[in-house]
């Protein structure tokens, strides 16, 4: 009886220490356990939104695109005179690292390097030492339903930042921009929320680049519009040059949204999902369309080869 309750007792202790250790998060040079992975309330990260960051997903073990998310970290941190304290092969290796100790072959991986613990002052010089955290977990998609049906967004009342405020192609950490929209949306009970530029062009949602059909003509925003240059938006215009379809970067307005055939959102999060009604009008039959799935289906190849390799 002692024995079976000292064995007992040894799996249990087994059993925590394993779900304890569960999760495996990449900080400072250090693989620590999720509860020990903490950085200080003085970071300037947190207490002004100074860093920068990444979302990068892998599927069976590849790292979809990774040079250009890597590309896109490094000069989101130069644009705001961050100096990574890794290399960016020493990223790459990071990264890999993370994956591997938590036996990952499909995640969502988020990079983040911050300007570090200062004082109370905004003064970034008083911030010596960066951190860079890496966090790596299963993908929250959104629901199913929503690639089937297609999502209904609004044009919401905020802003898009303007590039000579704070240019959307860096990836900050402060994303109250993005939040504020998302609000909108979420208080008229749609799932996304379209912004405007300052002149009412169309821009970007919080967290993905828009896309319009029209005939056999796919249409984005140019990134001068004030977009984050989305990796996921780069591999759907790739594709479909190589469809020989014409792709234009415009200033399109929400007469060309309302007109269009399909709209689509890209991100990496979200992949490509349909959107089929807009500010509660209903775009074309209000189903998703057919070239948006070709393009879903084209894209969900690329993710088999487009990438960087790593094993368990
Ligand atoms: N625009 C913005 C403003 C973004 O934040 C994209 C476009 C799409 O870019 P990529 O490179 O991912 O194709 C993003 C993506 C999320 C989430 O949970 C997404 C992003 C950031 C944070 C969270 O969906 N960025």
């Amino acid at each position: 009886m002692a024995r079976y309750q000292k064995i007992k007792k040894i799996s249990k202790q087994r059993f925590n220490s394993a779900r304890e250790t569960g999760m495996k998060i990449y900080l400072n040079g250090r693989l620590l356990d999720k509860s020990d992975a903490k950085i200080s309330v003085f970071d300037h990260g947190l207490l002004y939104g100074d860093g920068v960051f990444e979302g990068i997903r892998s599927y069976n073990c590849l790292i979809f695109r990774l040079k250009d998310h890597i590309e896109r970290l490094y000069n989101s941190a130069a644009a705001i005179m961050l100096e990574s304290p890794l290399s960016k092969e020493g990223m790459v290796e990071a990264i890999v690292k993370t994956l591997k100790a938590n036996k990952l072959k499909d995640a969502y991986i988020r990079v983040v390097i911050t300007r570090g613990e200062g004082d109370l002052g905004l003064d970034p010089r008083k911030c010596k030492n960066p951190s860079i955290f890496i966090i790596a977990d299963k993908i929250a998609l959104y629901p199913e339903e929503f690639y089937k049906k297609g999502l209904e967004i609004n044009t919401v009342p905020t802003r898009r930042n303007i590039n000579e405020a704070l240019s959307p192609q860096i990836k900050s950490l402060n994303y109250l921009n993005n939040i504020m929209a998302k609000l909108e949306a979420i208080n008229c009970k749609v799932e996304e929320a379209l912004m405007l530029t300052q002149d009412g062009y169309l821009c970007e949602c919080s967290g993905d680049n828009i896309f319009l059909v029209k005939g056999s003509k796919l249409l984005t925003p140019q990134t001068s519009m004030g977009i984050l240059a989305g990796i996921t938006r780069a591999a759907i215009m790739d594709i479909a040059v190589k469809r020989n379809m014409a792709v234009s970067e415009a200033m399109l307005t929400r007469y060309d949204l309302f007109s269009a055939d399909e709209v689509f959102l890209t991100g990496t999060a979200a992949e490509i999902i349909p959107v089929v009604k807009i500010d509660g009008r209903r775009i074309n039959n209000g189903k998703p369309g057919n070239i948006t799935l070709v393009l879903k289906e084209e894209f969900s190849k690329l993710t088999k080869i487009d990438g960087y390799r790593y094993s368990l």
